[in-house]
């Protein structure tokens, strides 16, 4: 049983991420040991990236050496160890150089507010290796004594380990997305599987994810080695719990994995209960109890006598409570009971409904592919697409390599080549341009009126309010959109301040729409806001920023928090053609 199961490993089991997570760490040990290092750290990110952006399984091309180094980041080095990886699961410079650092502090590297050189000091001078060392170091006044920490950077780093342990338990939806279908794949090869699906947060989408559920029917009588099979799977690594009807296990990074094996006519109170939210599930239980009725996993029953009065699917569940089907990214007491009664529930945009993307980045700044090759593969990738905005950075974006006005006068004959060459204006001429600390843009007026599409963005000054900075942008006659508005990244940096509602108010007055940026770490607007901003009359759109080709897969995260956000395709400009566009612009 065990092997044929380890064949299919070979296709299913993700090394990408696993893969990506060590070089990431490898990067990290790097950066922290210092200058002569930091070519060495880039490369690991480099890779580390390659892996999270590849589509097939990285064996696929580890057939030898030669054809891994054909992917990009990846050169003889690297190559060697990750067929070193996979062969024995380990990679030894990895583990000897978990020896050398304060591991547990490195991992705070990627939270604003600890760099290499404060880890560093902290390491060296107070022999600080571990998180709790350092918060009790913080509160003895230990830390403040140190040079260079200020009461300002002390502030910060205490923010950094709270944003630390808020987030360091839960997932992004991205990569749980990613391992959840992976263990699911997995779990519907077993003989026997009929039936498998996503539950809990995962299937409501939510932004963050503490554990990955799978519901799932089995046909046979012997429900114990099912069971056993579940917990036999590759990915497994510890074994939690394994009984008739549950198993709990635990893969790479402490990663838990709850499956529940249920009967035919149980699924759809099955799926109900264990996809939650626990509060839409408290709320339907009272429903059923001001009924005289009896809600649980195993279905909806008559409390007096027993009767079973559904289970089978959720509509059926819900048409017992007069009820329309609530689809999973509503069921978090927002207000769903109340719009359902009323038959008001709104008609969520699909990602089917996407007709272009409105931000993304070529190697003319900091992307990874040229304009003409993102076109070919939108145009092969995504036929549905009547247009794609090329947004490359403005001048303030140096590291990003952003682009002067005459770079961008030298890009606009290229895209309009690469159109001539698809026989079709598919490439948009667009620009993610700065917003400026005054509230003003890094690029000339002038030149702004030239592009089809631009959007305005901050990339600086996280700490202060950025309403005005906002507002302003909003102002301006060529700007179309405000990009990443609250510039949160996910577990790393917390939003800066904004009065939502002025904002969300100018936007709508100035004909400004709203994006909802699909990168895996920002989602940003996030769900609650997006139903704000429906609310007060602002136009969104969703676009995935990408900066390879494998980013515009990301599509569906953006829609996920759209749908989270209550929001309908009608609501979203980039579910229309162009034309529409044109007219929203007019409008302006
Ligand atoms: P997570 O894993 O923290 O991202 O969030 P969930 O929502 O997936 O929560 P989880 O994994 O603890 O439980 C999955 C679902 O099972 C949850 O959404 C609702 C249901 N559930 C779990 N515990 C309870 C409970 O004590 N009462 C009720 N009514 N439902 C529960
Ligand atoms: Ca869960
Ligand atoms: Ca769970
Ligand atoms: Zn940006």
């Amino acid at each position: 049983m065990r092997s044929k199961l380890s064949r299919q490993e070979k296709v299913y089991s993700n090394h990408n991420m696993e893969l990506a997570d060590i070089f990431h760490r490898m990067a990290s040990c790097y950066r922290y040991l210092g200058k002569e290092e930091r070519f060495r750290a880039l490369a690991y990110d480099n890779a580390s990236r390659t892996l999270n952006d590849l589509k097939e399984d990285i064996s696929v091309y580890a057939k030898d050496l030669k054809s891994l180094e054909m992917l990009s980041g990846i050169g003889e080095g690297i190559g060697k160890k990750i067929i070193e990886f996979l062969q024995t699961g380990k990679i030894s410079t990895y583990e000897n150089l978990k020896k050398e650092v304060p591991m547990e502090l490195l991992e705070l590297m990627d939270i604003n507010g600890f760099g290499p050189a404060t880890i560093k000091t902290l390491h060296d001078e107070l022999k600080i290796d571990g998180r709790e060392k350092l918060i009790a170091a913080i509160e003895e006044g230990k830390v403040e004594k140190l040079k260079g920490f200020g009461p300002g950077k002390i502030e910060n780093m205490k923010r950094g380990l709270k944003l630390f342990k808020e987030s360091h338990f839960r997932m992004l939806l991205s990569s749980a997305l990613k391992t959840g279908n992976d263990i699911l794949e997995t779990i519907k090869k077993i003989p026997g599987v009929k039936k498998a699906e996503l539950a809990g947060s995962l299937r409501r989408k939510k932004e963050t994810i503490g554990d990955i559920d799978i519901i799932t029917i089995a046909t046979g009588k012997d429900r114990k080695k099912i069971i056993n099979k579940f917990v036999s799977i590759p990915q497994c690594k510890r074994i939690l719990a394994s009984g008739e009807t549950k198993a709990s296990f635990l893969i790479r990074n402490n990663i838990q994995v709850d499956i529940r094996l249920i009967k035919d006519e149980e699924y759809g109170s099955a799926l109900l209960y264990f996809t939650g939210s626990k509060e839409h599930n408290i709320q339907l239980r009272l429903m059923a109890k001001e009924k005289g009725w009896k809600l649980n996993e195993y279905g909806l029953f008559e409390e007096k006598t027993g009767k079973r009065l559904a289970g089978k699917t959720e509509e059926e569940i819900y048409k017992m409570f007069r009820l329309p089907y609530i689809p999973p990214e509503l069921r978090e007491m927002r207000g769903e009971f109340e719009a359902a009664k009323k038959g008001k529930l709104p008609r969520l945009i699909e990602l089917k409904d996407i007709k272009g993307d409105m931000q993304m980045h070529s190697t003319w700044s900091d992307g990874a592919e040229k304009i003409e090759t993102i076109a070919r593969y939108i145009q092969k990738e995504y036929p549905q697409y009547d247009y794609i905005v090329m947004t490359d950075h403005s001048p303030s974006e140096r590291i990003a390599g952003g682009l002067k006005p005459a770079e961008f006068r030298k890009q606009f004959p290229e895209i309009d080549k690469v159109n001539k060459k698809l026989g079709k204006d598919l490439v948009k001429k667009g620009a993610e341009v700065d917003i400026l600390a005054d509230g003003s843009l890094d690029l000339p007026d002038s030149l702004l009126k030239e592009f089809d599409w631009v959007a305005a963005s901050i990339h600086s000054g996280f700490n202060k309010d950025n309403t005005d900075r906002l507002l302003k942008a909003c102002e301006h006659s060529s700007v179309h959109c405000i990009g990443h508005p609250s510039g949160r990244m996910i577990g790393k940096r917390e939003a800066y301040p904004v009065d939502w509602k002025k904002l969300f108010e100018k936007a709508a007055a100035t004909g400004t729409a709203i994006e909802i940026n699909a990168q895996p770490d920002r989602l940003d607007l996030k769900d609650d806001l997006v139903k704000e901003a429906i609310a007060a009359g602002v136009t969104l759109t969703i676009s995935t920023d990408s900066h390879a080709l494998s980013q515009f897969d990301n599509m569906k995260l953006g829609i996920a928090v759209a749908r989270r956000g209550w929001c309908t395709a009608d609501q979203v400009l980039n579910t229309k053609p162009w034309k529409a566009v044109e007219q929203f612009k007019k409008k302006k």
